[in-house]
């Protein structure tokens, strides 16, 4: 089941610039950076709500580290903006296996790693009306890999 939006990923070429505009124009501070070299990508996680724990929504940053990675091959084709939504689950192989059986093209299997210690995995656009779809499980008590 999902639960909440976990976060919305936008892509851009200078991480550093991207978050001066976040912080401001809105305010918004950043709750973690992290490279994810698995992703290709450098990240920073800027905290919307004020819940904390599992069910926070946040807008993640991210800018390429490698030329073939995914960010990487959408500034390319399409320039910045919004990457991917992420839908929050507290049973990701559940949410995974229910997007499976509608036909739906689920990209990692088993999870990797992602965001703040997060599991994740992703939808195919090309099955979700062009929405790049991220599922997210945030483990239980424990909000970042820093705490
Ligand atoms: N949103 C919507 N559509 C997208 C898209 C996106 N972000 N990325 C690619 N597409 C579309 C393309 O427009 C293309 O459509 P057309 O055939 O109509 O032109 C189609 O998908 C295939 O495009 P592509 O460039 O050949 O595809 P890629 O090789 O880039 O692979 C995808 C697409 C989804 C498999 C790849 O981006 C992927 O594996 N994504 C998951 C991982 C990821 O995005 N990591 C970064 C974020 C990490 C994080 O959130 O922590
Ligand atoms: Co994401």
């Amino acid at each position: 089941m999902i639960t909440h939006i976990a976060h919305i990923g936008i892509a851009c070429h200078d991480l550093d610039a991207t978050i001066n505009f976040y912080q401001r124009t809105y305010g918004l501070t950043v709750t973690s950076r992290e490279v994810n070299p698995e992703q290709g990508a450098q990240e920073a996680m800027l905290k919307i709500n004020d819940v904390d724990g599992e069910n926070a929504s946040y807008l993640q940053l991210l800018a390429p580290i490698s030329d073939d990675s995914p960010v990487a091959r959408f500034l390319a084709c399409r320039g910045e903006g919004v990457h991917h939504i992420a839908f929050g689950t507290a049973d990701l192989p559940s949410a995974a296996g229910h997007a499976r059986a509608q036909g739906v093209r689920v990209l990692y299997d088993p999870p990797r790693r992602g965001a703040m210690g997060s599991l994740i995995t992703f939808l195919h656009p090309k099955d979700c009306g062009s929405v790049l779809t991220e599922l997210v499980q945030t483990p239980v008590g424990k909000k970042t890999l820093n705490t």
